[in-house]
């Protein structure tokens, strides 16, 4: 029996998480959008490419939220995404009705699910969707800190010539431009990048990983990232699925780790059958405490706006 995975939003992001959850056959898969017809024609589209991948998972559109009954997995992408020159804050009144109509329809038709929140502002909506539908802390979690975190990956990938694969970094803290790319723990095999990289090109490496989701705004005029994005979530969605207890930054809830009290904040945690089994807690110096606190001190302004 295969499990099921509904995707609430069926747009950029919505199709990449389509194509690869079913092509991967993680599980039968229920597109889910608000505009009539858009699900069920990706959906259909993708159901009739399956020969080609041998893929066998079943691939259906729908309107109703009856049609995600019983979803394993719900992963989110509904909403606006940035146009030029929008910050992901500037999208947080609208995406937040959005929100709040979505915690209710996978509430009440998937309430044993295991949420992966992706619409911006991250940290606000995966706070939103907690709140709302008031799903245990383990089953809700924000996709941010693993696509900025592979971002930083292949931009020292890139400077240094090596293969990506080799390369391991970790960006926690809000999913804004206050994130904080650690620098301290990126090695390539283990080696730390302070004794392969000069200063001034790890620092331009650090700014251009919290700026990278602006970057692809700037190019595409018309939308922001969506393969990346996608890519990220469907990893944790599969470290879930088979219990891979991988581990990755997310937005987790904080319930005194870090010294945080109650909000979503991108940190190391754990993803298996139980969702987020745990949040690990890293030693940070005292520079790069005090930008980590400076992005929990804005992701608490963000959060602070909502009214739920
Ligand atoms: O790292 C991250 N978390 C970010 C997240 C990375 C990239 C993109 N980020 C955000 O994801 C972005 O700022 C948006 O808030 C979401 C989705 O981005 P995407 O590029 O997929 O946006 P689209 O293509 O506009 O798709 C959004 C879909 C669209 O088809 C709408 O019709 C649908 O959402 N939508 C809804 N679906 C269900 N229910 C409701 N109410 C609804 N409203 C809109």
């Amino acid at each position: 029996m295969r499990k099921k995975i509904a995707l609430i939003g069926g747009g950029n992001i919505g199709g990449v998480l389509a194509e690869q959850s079913a092509y991967r056959e993680l599980g039968d898969v229920v597109l889910f959008d608000v505009v009539e017809g858009l699900p069920q024609g990706k959906a259909l589209d993708m159901a009739e490419g399956a020969p080609l991948v041998g893929s066998d998972a079943r691939i259906s559109g729908a309107n109703d939220y009856e049609g995600i009954a019983g979803a394993d997995v719900v992963i989110i992408t509904a909403g606006l995404a940035r146009k030029p020159g929008m910050s992901r804050d500037d999208l947080l009144k609208t995406n937040l009705s959005i929100m709040k109509q979505v915690a209710e329809g996978v509430r009440d038709h998937a309430p044993d699910a295991f949420v992966i929140v992706i619409s911006n502002p991250l940290d606000a909506m995966v706070y939103t969707f907690k709140e709302v539908s008031g799903f245990p802390k383990n089953r809700v979690v924000g996709m941010a800190g693993i696509l900025d975190s592979t971002r930083f990956r292949s931009f020292v990938a890139w400077e240094l010539g090596v293969s990506v694969k080799d390369v391991t970094a970790m960006v926690l803290g809000g999913h804004g431009d206050t994130m904080v790319p650690l620098v301290r723990y990126c090695t390539v095999a283990g080696i730390p990048i302070e004794q392969l990289i000069p200063k001034d090109r790890i620092e331009a490496i650090v700014e251009r990983t919290k700026g990278a989701g602006g970057e692809v705004v700037a190019l595409l005029k018309t939308g922001s990232a969506f393969v990346s994005p996608a890519l990220s979530a469907i990893e944790m969605a599969e470290a879930h699925l088979r219990d891979k207890k991988r581990v990755f930054a997310c937005a987790c809830l904080c319930e005194g780790e870090y010294g945080i009290d109650g909000l979503y904040v991108g940190v190391p945690c754990v993803i298996g059958a139980e969702g987020v089994e745990r949040v690990i807690e890293v030693e940070m110096n005292e520079a790069e405490r005090s930008l980590f606190d400076a992005s929990v001190d804005h992701v608490k302004e963000l959060v602070a706006q909502i009214e739920i």
